[in-house]
């Protein structure tokens, strides 16, 4: 009787942890639009599984970089990232599944691309660090930072994609 209480609250238990299905704000950078890289990326968060919840096309401000990347102020590569990001429009987006920030980030590939493991976009889509195509936000409490952000509440669409029973056991 004991033990199936504790295996039902057990379960009960890693059913709320598979629900905790987090956020991340991830972005096409605007070499990754100029070089008609969009598709190919959302393909790769798409077919891994992960629901997208948010996205637009638009050409961001300097100001509004600055502050995406204010906790980089002080590098010297500071003024040039920032040049870099609002040269051209981005793709910004929010991806949700469980583990998706840090699975998102695996996905990307080291921050610099010589580093970065074949099969991750940055690996295979770029080869300098000041033109890595693509940001994933590094931790859960970034991608809230990011995604508040980049977007309006009321921008984050809460849907249930037709195949989620084919892609989580639970
Ligand atoms: P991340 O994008 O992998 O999180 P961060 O260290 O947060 O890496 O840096 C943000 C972005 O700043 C990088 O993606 C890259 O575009 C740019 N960056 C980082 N280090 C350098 C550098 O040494 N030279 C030029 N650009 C850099
Ligand atoms: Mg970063």
């Amino acid at each position: 009787m004991v033990i199936c209480s504790v295996l039902a609250i057990f379960s009960l238990f890693s059913k709320a942890m598979a629900s905790a299905r987090e956020r991340t704000f991830i972005m096409v950078k605007p070499d990754g639009v100029q070089r008609g890289l969009v598709g190919k990326i959302i393909k790769k968060f798409e077919s891994k599984g992960f629901k997208l919840v948010a996205m637009k096309f638009t050409w961001s401000s300097e100001e509004h970089l600055k502050k995406h990347y204010a906790d980089l102020a002080g590098r010297p590569f500071f003024p040039g990232l920032v040049k870099y990001m609002s040269s051209g429009p981005v793709v910004p987006m929010v991806w949700e599944g469980l583990n998706v920030v840090k699975t998102g980030r695996v996905m990307l590939g080291a921050t610099d691309p010589k580093d970065s493991a074949p099969g991750t976009i940055r690996g295979d889509m770029c080869i300098q660090v000041g033109r890595n195509v693509i940001h994933g936000s590094d931790s859960v409490e970034s991608a809230q930072k990011e995604i508040n952000l980049w977007f309006d509440q009321k921008e984050l669409i809460a849907w249930q994609p037709a195949v989620e029973a084919w892609v989580y056991e639970d």
